[in-house]
């Protein structure tokens, strides 16, 4: 109640700067935090990483649909002040990354503490550039050994993931303050369970089709709120906030016989989840033939002190999919466009889930990732603007929205698609190793330079 009263009384004095955006104004509160957020397997591939899952699963025949290996990637790891430039050009003050924990552990109980050292110097060298960390625990790479123990599969595995987290928590939240458990539960459990085309790829466990997707959705539930307590337990009166990053992923239908498949996708992403954070009762498929998985444990505002908003699209399904997205399309009559994936730019639909988080889980709002896929460069200034928008709107209306994080730095490994897909705000060259920055992300450091 008490940081409630303060934060209003924070947002009602800060100057709000109008930008003058062609004909829309945006505004955002003067303390609001502009940033970018990668991933560290993302960035420094199967050649920093090899105790990795992904580093195990992306050497399978067909598993990539390029066929590609991830290799170096942007060697991330190995250019930091490269990354704190970068960061600093586009006039950004915070960064949400991802600390490894196959480096960090690449053999069970075995601590390599020079990775943690290094995360450590990191950390001090953003500070020193004025860049509010922000990390992220798990994002969707994890040891090899904990994958061959079966993940998330089992709840007794959890208390791996747990520890870890406390390691980490311990050594850096002195200064790292912003902390997400995990990246997109319902994303891992999905592509890894039910379509079977992320690690470890498995529809069936003891027979059970699609079971996996429940207890699997359940027990990173239950991970999560095991490290919330655990890492609240430690911050002997240290003010940090950690939170879940949920990808808002919904359906919409092109016509009636789409209907009942974009209900069913609906709900395995995000809204089995989303009824459990307002609610605390998880009911997971219940209905839905997914294997049926329930449990009462607490309400998001228990155990979570923000939430953590990945958007990109609302995919309008014209037949059956697959999750390539292959049969959704756009409305091109209402100015909707095509992204590279391909999914439609629908910006509209970020407004929509802000304001359903605002008022269904009341807690503050970050946009943790939000970006597309453009190797043209062909709208990418339009979708931030667009974007920012009805970010911008959303302030306006009261959300108690702080930050927003471009998905992402560099073009870099995309899973499954390899490195089809250009994310990047810098145009990434993976044989000199250099990065340049988009036309069309001139319109992203132009808001932020004017927002302050
Ligand atoms: C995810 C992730 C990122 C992706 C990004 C673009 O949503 O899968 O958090 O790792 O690269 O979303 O697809």
């Amino acid at each position: 109640m008490h940081r409630l009263v303060v934060r209003l009384i924070m947002v009602a004095f800060s100057v709000v700067t109008v930008i003058a955006n062609g004909e829309e104004n945006l505004k955002f509160p003067k303390d609001f935090k502009w940033g970018v957020a990668t991933c560290e397997y993302q960035n420094s591939g199967s050649t920093k990483c090899p105790d990795s899952n992904w580093a195990h699963w992306e050497q399978q025949e067909g598993a990539i649909k390029t066929g590609e290996i991830s290799g170096e990637s942007t060697c991330h790891y190995d250019n930091e002040q490269r990354t704190i430039q970068q960061i600093k050009a586009l006039g950004c003050n915070t960064y949400r990354f991802s600390v490894e924990w196959s480096l960090i552990e690449p053999i069970q109980g075995e601590y390599n503490e020079e990775v943690i050292d290094h995360y450590s110097d990191f950390v001090d060298e953003l500070l020193a550039n004025g860049i509010e960390p922000m990390i992220t625990l798990h994002h969707f790479s994890h040891p090899q050994w904990f994958e061959e123990l079966g993940a998330f599969e089992k709840t007794e595995n959890n208390k791996f993931l747990v520890l870890f987290a406390k390691k980490m928590f311990n050594r850096l939240s002195d200064r790292v303050k912003l902390w997400v458990t995990i990246n997109e539960p319902g994303v891992y459990a999905a592509q890894g369970y039910y379509w079977a085309d992320f690690p470890p790829g498995k529809k069936l466990i003891n027979r059970q089709v699609f079971k996996p997707t429940a207890t699997v959705v359940k027990n990173l539930m239950m991970a999560h709120a095991s490290m919330y307590g655990t890492m609240k337990r430690e911050l002997n009166g240290r003010e940090c906030q950690i939170g879940l990053v949920h990808q808002f992923l919904k359906f919409m239908s092109a016509n009636i016989l789409t209907q009942p498949f974009t209900t069913h996708l609906t709900y395995v992403y995000h809204k089995g989840i989303f009824e459990f954070l307002k609610s605390g009762e998880f009911k997971f498929g219940y209905r839905f033939g997914l294997g049926k998985e329930e449990m009462k444990i607490k309400k998001a505002k228990e155990m979570m002190d923000f939430i953590g908003i990945n958007y990109y699209t609302m995919p309008l399904v014209k037949a059956e999919m697959k999750m390539n997205f292959e049969n959704t399309t756009c409305d091109e009559e209402a100015g909707e466009y095509m992204t590279d994936m391909p999914f439609r730019a629908y910006p509209q639909g970020l407004g929509e889930v802000i304001r359903e988080c605002h008022e269904e889980l009341g807690l503050p709002i970050y946009i943790t990732e939000n970006g597309a896929p453009d190797r043209e460069d062909k709208f990418r200034g339009r979708w931030i603007r667009d974007h920012l928008k009805q970010v911008s709107d959303a302030i306006a209306d009261g959300c108690d929205v702080r930050g927003f994080y471009y998905w992402t730095l560099n073009d870099n490994w995309e899973w499954d698609r390899g490195y089809s897909q250009k994310f990047g705000l810098y145009e990434y060259d993976f044989e000199t190793h250099r990065p340049t920055l988009r036309e069309g992300s001139r319109e992203y450091v132009r808001i932020i330079r004017e927002s302050k």
